[in-house]
């Protein structure tokens, strides 16, 4: 009998990945998607089949994290075997715009896609995994972080994670549901959204290499990641559904860097060395060969609460799971600047022949 997925947050980096890795598995795949005034599926627009088409395997339903009903109703009919809980307000600066908003997706999002399954009595049926956070490790209690390393929350978004985290935990125990967390470090990809800093980091190297931007500016420079490539992590989230029993992971690459040598690392992938001057506000990003400022610091980017240092143990999965990261992040970088180059190039070739594009930047 072919599975069944459910994914929330399916038209999110991780959801896109994760959809195309169930669908060459044989899953047969389902995904929550929100309504938006604009189109929001590009990242999984390549899954996506005419309905009427033979052996359709993919499928969209409208919904939301904060409509109980609704998610009652898609995961009646669905029926699925394996539920992905991707679905978030992922962004830590705009959870401390968003508080409620964030706790309401986040936390209570989490509490009723638990419920719907005891709801419909599918807790032997219906297995869980609920996208955790290194954000959760916070103020540094331990390096490196693993299973065991107690939590500090530096942020709404991170204290309602929190939330999921126990909430996924307590249902495991109290109903014997299959749950489990994949406390997951920052992972990135061509996909990446554009405002988290890998990916604004690479969007605005292709446009500074191609003329069509002047700086960039950045907020804290000395925040250290355990970056990985989340086409990797993606597939320790199937894992962690296919054991005997279930656990709770750190997924991570065990490696750790400034943002400012993320910096440095994709303007060398475009023939620009970077030399750093200054410190703190007053610190900036100069072009070797041209000695103009490409890069600055812009305090709209400081966070009230930061998390200073990330640095993941993935021992247990890699024991449990047989799983390790396959890209290190050079590969990762990479393989973004290329993509982005590729836009900013279309970009480009559109000024050129007289039509203008335009660029959020955040
Ligand atoms: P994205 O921000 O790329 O995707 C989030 C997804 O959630 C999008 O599909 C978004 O829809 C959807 N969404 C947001 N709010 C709601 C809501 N109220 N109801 C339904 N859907 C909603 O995140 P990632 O793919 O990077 O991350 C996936 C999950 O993993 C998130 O829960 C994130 O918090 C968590 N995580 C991510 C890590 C990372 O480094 N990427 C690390 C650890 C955890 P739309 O497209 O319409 O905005
Ligand atoms: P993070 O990712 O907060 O770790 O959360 P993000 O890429 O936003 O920030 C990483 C670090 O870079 C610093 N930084 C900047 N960040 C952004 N976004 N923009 C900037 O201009 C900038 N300048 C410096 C930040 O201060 C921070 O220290 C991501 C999300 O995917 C979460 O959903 C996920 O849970 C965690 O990773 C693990």
């Amino acid at each position: 009998m072919e599975k069944v997925a459910l994914i929330t947050g399916i038209t999110g980096q991780d959801g896109a990945y994760l959809a195309e890795l169930l669908l060459e598995k044989g899953y047969e795949v389902h995904g929550i998607k929100r309504r938006s005034s604009l189109f929001n599926t590009d990242r999984i627009d390549h899954l996506y089949k005419d309905l009427h088409e033979k052996n359709v395997k993919f499928f969209l339903h409208y919904g939301d994290l904060t409509d109980s009903t609704n998610l009652i109703r898609i995961i009646q009919q669905v029926q699925p075997d394996e539920i992905y809980n991707l679905a978030a307000q992922s962004h830590v600066q705009v959870s401390f715009d968003t508080p409620e908003y964030t706790a309401n997706a986040d936390a209570l999002g989490t509490l009723r896609i638990l419920e719907a399954i005891r709801i419909l009595k599918l807790e032997k049926k219906t297995k869980f995994y609920q996208a955790s956070t290194s954000e959760l490790y916070g103020l540094v209690q331990e390096t490196p972080q693993k299973e065991t390393t107690p939590f500090y929350p530096r942020s709404p978004y991170a204290v309602a994670k929190l939330y999921g985290y126990w909430i996924t935990v307590n249902y495991r125990e109290a109903y014997g549901i299959y749950a489990c967390n994949g406390i997951l470090f920052n992972h990135e990809s061509p996909l990446r959204g554009e405002t988290f800093v890998t990916r604004k980091i690479t969007r605005a190297v292709a446009r500074i290499k191609l003329g069509l931007q002047e700086k960039l500016y950045l907020g804290n420079l000395s925040a250290k990641r355990d970056w990985g490539y989340a086409k990797d992590y993606v597939e320790a989230m199937w894992l962690m559904l296919q054991q005997d029993k279930p656990e709770d992971f750190v997924v991570a690459t065990g490696e750790t860097h400034k943002v400012r040598e993320f910096v440095t690392l994709a303007f060398k992938e475009v023939g620009i060395n970077i030399k750093w001057q200054g410190t703190g506000i007053d610190e900036k990003g100069i072009d070797e060969a041209t000695g103009k400022t490409i890069i600055e610091v812009d305090p709209r980017y400081f966070r009230p609460t930061e998390v200073e240092l990330l640095l993941g143990d993935a021992t247990k999965a890699q024991q449990k799971l047989g799983w390790e990261p396959k890209t290190n992040l050079a590969e990762l970088c990479a393989m973004m600047v290329k993509e982005d180059l590729t836009s900013a190039k279309r970009d480009l070739l559109c000024e050129q022949h007289g039509f203008e594009t335009h660029q959020y930047n955040e």
